[in-house]
């Protein structure tokens, strides 16, 4: 059934779920909780998309260790449609930190605290409507009006 108010999220499935062969398990996940697959890519990003995706992050100490994490091999990008589906999919994928992320969710269950710098989390999310438009333009510009 078509959503009655459709709403659209970014996805990531990070390079260290490509690495573990995740990237159907995760979106397996999605997809079974009722979201449409809308667009699908994979694509191993540029520092320039990066510094753009995570412009919040950019001055934070922490920053050249996420730009090292996720540009070491292939993410799968998607954009992911249904009625609260940043909610859901956020919802889905637990907390940021896989150590205390609640069992059941993508990072509760699957994801992995090797204590590395950056934080391995497996799966980005867009945070918010407004976000996911953001975030849309920076990885699927070819979606564009
Ligand atoms: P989110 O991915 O759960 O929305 P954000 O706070 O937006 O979390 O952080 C973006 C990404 O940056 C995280 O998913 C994680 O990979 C990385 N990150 C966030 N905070 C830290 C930190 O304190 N140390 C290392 N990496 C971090």
């Amino acid at each position: 059934m078509p959503p009655a108010t459709p709403e659209r999220i970014l996805v990531l499935v990070k390079p260290d779920a490509v690495e573990r062969r995740l990237t159907g398990e995760i979106l397996r996940r999605i997809e079974a909780k009722g979201y449409d697959l809308v667009a699908l890519k994979v694509v191993v990003p540029t520092a320039e998309v990066l510094e753009a995706h995570y412009a919040e992050h950019v001055s934070k100490p922490f920053y050249p260790s996420v730009v090292g994490y996720m540009t070491r091999g292939p993410v799968v990008a998607a954009v992911v449609e249904g009625h609260r589906v940043v909610e859901g999919v956020r919802s889905l994928m637990g907390s940021t930190e896989p150590t205390l992320s609640a069992p059941g969710t993508i990072r509760g269950d699957l994801g992995r605290d090797w204590g590395t710098p950056a934080m391995e989390n497996l799966v980005h999310g867009s945070d918010s409507p407004d976000s996911a438009a953001r975030e849309i333009g920076i990885w699927f510009p070819e979606l564009d009006g």
